[in-house]
């Protein structure tokens, strides 16, 4: 059915003037945008207050999309004030020619589906009506202000002025008494302006808020000519940065430094300021690690003390209740100094609330206050509030007041499922509150941009997520959450706590813009994966399916500029395995003794013999290290080893072998199968028990273990009691349901397996030759076997088929998949504590396996 438009664009800030731009410049479309201002600006045309400006640098906080407006545009201050940002934003509208599609002054109030026709029927406050395919709702994030709280506004005699519509003519508060309540970002901000211009201030206080000094200041010419004329190149790396500005990255741990250490650091981002440089520039660990945050919080209490000259005062804005950061970090100019002016006065309303507005001023529970004008920085219903007063009906009638009831559900913070064809820019549960707004627009726009191209493109006629996609992305946006301190503060917005009655629930995603953007980039690879095109779906992508830990090393890696695997050297990918000990667990103290064993080559090879301390003769394990036959070492598997002689209470031996290019086919399996040999002749020396000997291996350490069980058995070699396969390779030629869904990763992906195996079987004749595939060989009579798989690796099916041909060999087998983990969980047991469940299932199969008669 035709319809009016074939877009409806909702708001003028960033997010609206970019989305009619790009859909009806990009894809040709006939646009209808709204907006309730009168004109461009968005959050910036309504929130005037004195005092307002960006904290990401001006240059940061500014679209990226077009070299023209960004060779044009000059920034006057590095932190550029409402003014200039309202200014910028209009000035973008006419370039773009964007302005002729709004209709301005106008709120939408309704937006109802209409499944008979596929469309939506949208209604705005003037009383009219439209119809369009898709609706691009851009209103933004925290627009829509809390309701005061405060009984008796109606009563006061004074002015009373939200910082959220502060009035468009100036506002005059000379010889005023002002009260300020709210300390927030807002507040923040507001505070020290107000306070130059009264006669008297108040500030309301009801929690203290941890600021740092924004550092603002006119730039020169120079400065920001040089900003728009090298605008790539200064903007370089934005969004690689954990919040989308090119602010470099912290050290890994506060704890890991000396407290001068610590304090000199702190002191080189503090005192110049840098709004949000001080968050991602110190340290890694400040919002996930309390001890780590405590570091910095007693660092701004002790600027705070120094900053504030009466103590009482200075104590009373140090914050105690919620780590630093864990409420949105603001920054300031001259705040805490404000507080130093006679005219100004403290009022703390945690202990003695505001109880009313009176005809006078205000009334606490401890005394009255007399006040001209009252201003209301009380923040906003932030994330949801816009979407939630447009009166949006879904399919067979939902609202999303109904859909939204215990919070926020959504797939990338882009679409919901019931609501088909609409988009919401940084919506909830999206990359905004960590993620420069601007940016996180910008790569929100394109991605609904996309989308729509993707269902056009396809003939098709509407595009929503899967009910599946839906709740795994809201598994992952609140594990990862979880990860970070943000739940330990009693009231962020960040979780809807600031709102009374508002559900609590995962508002944001907390991972980051690289793994966001990591995450958008598979989906899209995977043809909209988790979208339903007219009702048919790819499966759900599967960095979405990660474990929350897992999907946080790999934003880790992804920030860290790691490169994929398959674009390492031989070097490159040997210096990425050592560094996986960077991901373990402390190495739990275990006797190690550092031995050598004869290789075939004529060699001796380093292994390590690893002993808990306990007596009796033990079990034996012969572990293989991983690396996919080119790499890995024996520190790699240190700590695992120190963990698996532990855990199984046995005498676990680490044995290197020969690596391949330098040591192709079949040299590994040679040096594992001497190895084996050598553990038999000699554990008896080390307490092993030569009669209960397993061969165990992780990823190609694994495929070897499979090949030295059969060797061992056809050559002479030792009996074994058990093999234990974690995520083993094992043809190189297959070609499996799991290659293909995870070809590309995440982190193994085929092309780096394939050209590992390349590198270890060498020539091109041996893909057939006996030991290159175990699945190949005659399975009978090996020893029982535990096979360990990952669910969101390219291996797995091959894997998990060796098990079965196991089973069906009639050797007693066991494959076991642990999902939302990857090809390389095994060693991550310092951040996935997941990966315990690798070592839980090894030690419930051999537990038995093991026993002696006398323990049986
Ligand atoms: O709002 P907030 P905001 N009695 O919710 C207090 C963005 N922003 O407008 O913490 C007494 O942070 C409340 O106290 P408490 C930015 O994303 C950006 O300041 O609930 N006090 C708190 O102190 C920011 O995070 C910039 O105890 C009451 C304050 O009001 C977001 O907007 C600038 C109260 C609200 O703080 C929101 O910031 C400004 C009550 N009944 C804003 N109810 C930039 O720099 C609430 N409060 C780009």
């Amino acid at each position: 059915m035709q319809t009016d438009h074939d877009v409806v664009v909702i708001g003028a800030g960033f997010a609206g003037i970019y989305s009619v731009h790009k859909l009806r410049d990009g894809l040709g479309l006939r646009v209808q945008a709204f907006d309730a201002g009168e004109g461009p600006g968005g959050t910036w045309h309504w929130n005037r207050y004195p005092g307002a400006r960006c904290d990401f640098d001006s240059v940061f906080y500014s679209y990226s999309f077009s070299d023209e407006l960004q060779r044009e545009w000059r920034w006057s201050e590095r932190f550029a004030a409402q003014p200039e940002i309202l200014a910028y934003l209009e000035w973008c509208a006419d370039k773009l020619d964007v302005r002729k599609e709004f209709r301005f002054r106008t709120r939408v109030t309704s937006i109802v589906w209409d499944d008979a026709n596929e469309l939506w029927t949208v209604g705005t406050d003037d009383g009219r009506t439209c119809t369009t395919r898709f609706v691009v709702a851009g209103g933004g994030n925290v627009t829509v202000p809390k309701k005061n709280e405060f009984p008796g506004e109606e009563t006061f005699r004074g002015e009373i002025h939200r910082t959220s519509s502060w009035p468009h003519e100036p506002v005059d508060l000379t010889g005023k008494r002002v009260g300020v309540i709210g300390t927030g970002s807002t507040g923040l901000q507001v505070i020290p302006e107000v306070a130059r211009a009264c006669a008297h201030l108040t500030v309301f206080q009801r929690t203290a808020n941890f600021a740092a000094p924004l550092g603002n200041r006119p730039l020169t010419e120079e400065e920001s000519r040089h900003q728009a004329e090298n605008h790539a190149e200064v903007r370089a790396g934005s969004r690689d940065n954990f919040l989308g500005a090119p602010y470099g990255i912290g050290r890994p741990s506060a704890l890991l430094d000396s407290p001068e250490e610590r304090k000199k650091l702190y002191d080189e981002f503090y005192y110049p300021g840098g709004g949000f440089r001080l968050v991602v520039g110190t340290y890694q660990d400040l919002l996930v690690n309390k001890e780590a945050n405590d570091t910095i919080a007693d660092y701004l209490r002790d600027r705070i003390r120094e900053r504030v000259n009466d103590p009482a005062t200075a104590e009373l804005l140090c914050p105690t209740d919620h780590p630093y950061g864990t409420k949105r970090a603001p920054f300031e100019t001259d705040y805490y100094e404000t507080f130093n002016l006679d005219h100004v006065d403290l009022v703390d309303v945690r202990t003695a609330p505001i109880e009313a507005i009176t005809e006078t001023g205000l009334r606490t529970a401890a005394a009255e206050y007399d006040l001209d004008v009252i201003i209301l920085a009380t923040g906003f219903d932030a994330l949801t509030g816009t979407l939630l007063r447009m009166g949006i009906v879904g399919r067979d009638g939902l609202t999303l007041e109904q859909a939204w009831e215990d919070g926020p559900k959504t797939y990338l913070g882009l679409q919901l499922d019931g609501f088909p064809n609409l988009f919401t820019i940084t919506g909830p549960q999206s990359a905004v509150a960590l993620y420069n707004n601007a940016m996180a627009i910008e790569d929100h726009v394109e991605l609904a941009h996309d989308a729509i191209k993707h269902v056009l493109d396809h003939d098709a006629r509407v595009i929503e997520p899967t009910a599946d996609a839906v709740q795994a992305w809201g598994r992952l946006a609140e594990g990862i959450l979880n990860m970070t301190l943000i739940p330990q503060s009693p009231n962020s917005w960040y979780m809807g706590r600031n709102i009374p009655g508002k559900p609590r629930g995962t508002y944001i995603f907390a991972g980051g813009a690289p793994l966001y953007r990591a995450i958008c980039q598979e989906m899209i690879d995977k043809g909209f994966a988790g979208f339903a095109l007219d009702g048919s779906a790819p499966p759900v992508p599967p960095m979405v399916r990660l474990d929350p830990p897992v999907a946080v090393v790999i934003g880790a890696l992804a920030m860290q500029g790691v490169k994929p695997l398959e674009q390492c050297t031989v070097e490159e990918t040997r210096e990425l395995l050592e560094t996986m000990t960077l991901l373990q667990a402390p190495p739990r103290d275990t006797h190690v003794q550092e031995v050598t064993y004869p290789s075939p080559s004529g060699q001796r090879l380093s292994a390590r013999i690893y002993r808990p301390d306990v007596d009796g003769t033990l079990p034996v394990v012969t572990f293989f290290h991983p690396g996919g036959w080119i790499a890995g070492s024996l520190d790699v598997v240190d700590e695992r080893c120190r963990a698996l002689a532990h855990e199984l209470q046995a005498v676990v031996v680490s044995a290197s072998y020969r690596l391949a290019p330098e040591h192709p086919f079949p040299a590994a399996t040679d040096d594992n199968l001497a190895a084996l040999r050598w553990v038999a002749e000699t554990i008896g020396e080390h307490g092993g028990d030569p009669d209960r000997i397993v061969v165990m291996g992780e990823s190609a350490g694994a495929h070897l273990a499979a090949v030295a069980a059969q060797r061992a058995r056809d050559e002479d070699g030792p009996q074994l009691a058990a093999q234990v396969l974690i995520y083993p390779p094992i043809d190189p030629d297959t070609d499996t349901p799991s290659r293909a869904e995870f070809a590309a990763g995440p982190f193994l992906s085929v092309a780096a397996a394939d050209a590992m195996w390349g590198a270890y079987l060498g020539d091109p004749a041996n893909r057939t030759a006996p030991h290159a595939n175990p699945g190949k060989a005659d399975l009978a009579g090996l020893a029982p076997a535990l096979v360990l798989t990952a669910e969101l690796d390219p291996t797995r099916d091959e894997a998990e088929a060796y098990g079965a041909a196991l089973q069906a060999a009639g050797v007693d087998a066991e494959v076991r998949r642990i999902d939302g983990m990857i090809h390389g969980t095994f060693l991550m047991s310092g951040l996935v504590p997941r990966s315990l469940e690798f070592t839980a299932a090894i030690t419930d199969f051999l537990e038995a396996r093991l026993a002696t008669p006398a323990e049986v």
